[in-house]
């Protein structure tokens, strides 16, 4: 774990618990001090400076590079984002906030492939999205499709792709989409990671995706988070870069940039930083 809670009832003691587990880099990052039927009881919780910095290097806060006229992103046509991640983690409604948040792509042509044509009622919500933004909207059965599907919004600066859930059961599914995907080779791919999900779970996680090749992942629902501390576990579970988070099912308002949301969740920038909006 990023972060360790130590308990005792002597505050030097639990401090010195917590240097000999963590080393002379240990960096306390909350403690507390309360009293219980007449013991006092510390909580101090502490992380190695060590990892906080490992972390707050993948918080990369810039945006990739867009098509320009002078072609600098090395290849032409849009740049090309897709979301994957488990069943119900937020990927369509962050493809939605991506489409639509000024501060993300604001001014640019945004267009939207869906690969999701397993779920019942899937294809219905991104048309109703594409719909309301008034974005043209592409869908992909099989690969045969993609080479057009594509060319029809070539005229895009961005494409973000949307992904069904990854299915732990159905293999073969799992395999034709992430096959889809693949022949479509986007420039980033966001591992869509709930808050909620138990931090130990994440490398599995991040293992059973690996065939869609994540460049970064994109953690949602940390509204519903106990604790937003907890947000930074699952961000140290993960080996990825982290650009943006999203914190409610508000279209396209909730979704932030990561680093100051995360660094303030731990206490580490001030809090009015950490909570500025994307
Ligand atoms: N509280 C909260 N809810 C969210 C957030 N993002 C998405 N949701 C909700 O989570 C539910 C699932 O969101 P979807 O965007 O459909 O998730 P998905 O990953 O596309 O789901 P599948 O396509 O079924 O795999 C919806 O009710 C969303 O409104 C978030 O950041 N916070
Ligand atoms: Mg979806």
């Amino acid at each position: 774990m990023l972060l360790e809670t130590f308990h005792g009832t002597d505050l030097r003691r639990v401090f010195d618990d917590a240097r000999r587990a963590l080393g002379d880099d240990v960096l306390i990052i909350r403690s507390a001090v309360h009293k219980e039927a007449g013991i006092t009881r510390v909580e101090v919780i502490a992380a190695r400076q060590q990892d906080l910095q490992v972390l707050k290097q993948r918080l990369e806060p810039t945006l990739p590079s867009l098509p320009s006229a002078q072609g600098g992103r090395g290849r032409s046509g849009p740049l090309i984002i897709a979301l994957v991640g488990p069943t119900g983690a937020g990927k369509t409604t962050v493809a939605a906030k991506l489409a639509l948040h000024r501060n993300v792509f604001g001014g640019r042509k945004i267009g939207i492939i869906t690969l999701d044509t397993y779920r019942v009622g899937a294809l219905e919500q991104m048309q109703q999205y594409a719909e309301v933004m008034n974005l043209p909207l592409e869908v992909a059965y099989d690969a045969k499709e993609v080479p057009a599907a594509m060319k029809r919004i070539d005229d895009r600066d961005v494409v973000i792709v949307d992904t069904p859930g990854r299915s732990p059961r159905s293999h073969d599914a799992n395999a034709q989409w992430q096959s889809l995907l693949r022949s479509i080779a986007p420039d980033e791919v966001h591992l869509v990671i709930p808050a909620t999900m138990r931090p130990d779970a994440v490398p599995s996680l991040v293992q059973a995706l690996a065939p869609c090749r994540p460049t970064h992942a994109l953690i949602t629902k940390i509204d519903e988070l106990h604790d937003e501390r907890a947000i930074a576990d699952v961000a140290a579970r993960v080996d990825l870069p982290i650009r943006w988070i999203a914190d409610g099912q508000v279209v396209p308002d909730d979704l932030h940039p990561s680093r100051n949301r995360i660094l303030g969740a731990l206490g580490l920038v001030t809090a009015a930083a950490g909570t500025r909006a994307a």
